[in-house]
């Protein structure tokens, strides 16, 4: 089964944020599977953003994903990589469309509340660079058919 990392960043753990993401999966029929409020270290920011050094927004990025604490999670589904992308909306908040978490409280690029992986490798080194391998819960749920 497809597994992502998502993470609200500080500015949505600032804004109380945290249960509307959250139910925005469970509803769509996700699983989450491993979740933590934590602090980001820069090598972990580093590790994460490592695509991005170099780009002109690199710093800026990094030290705002260590500026306070985010929501980490690993959620499980049926194309749950892409799903998520699209559920996330578009980075540029000018694009971004209302019904995604982006379009409806993302104002400003910088300050775009969630991230996603953005492809099975993505997902799997970044979901290697916030949990142990014993922080993830493999449950069977009910409903699990009719999704
Ligand atoms: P994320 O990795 O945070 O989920 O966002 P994303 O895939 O939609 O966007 P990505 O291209 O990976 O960029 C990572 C974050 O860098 C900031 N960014 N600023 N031109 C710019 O000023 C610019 N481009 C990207 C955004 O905050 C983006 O989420
Ligand atoms: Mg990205």
């Amino acid at each position: 089964m497809e597994k992502t990392f998502l993470m609200v960043k500080p500015d949505g753990v600032q804004r109380g944020l945290i249960g509307e993401i959250v139910k925005r999966f469970e509803q769509k029929g996700f699983q989450l599977i491993g979740g933590k409020l934590t602090m980001v270290t820069r090598a972990q920011a580093e590790f994460h953003y490592a695509e991005h050094e170099g780009k002109d927004f690199y710093e800026r990025l990094v030290n705002f994903i260590t500026s306070g604490p985010v929501f980490a999670m690993v959620w499980q589904g049926d194309q749950v990589i892409p799903l998520s992308r699209t559920l996330i909306g578009k980075t540029n908040s000018l694009e971004a469309a209302p019904g995604t978490i982006r379009g409806d409280y993302a104002v400003h690029t910088n300050f775009n509340l969630i991230h996603g992986s953005d492809s099975p490798e993505s997902a799997e080194r970044e979901i290697g660079n916030f949990f142990q391998a014993d922080e993830l819960i493999t449950y069977s749920k009910v409903v699990q058919q009719w999704i």
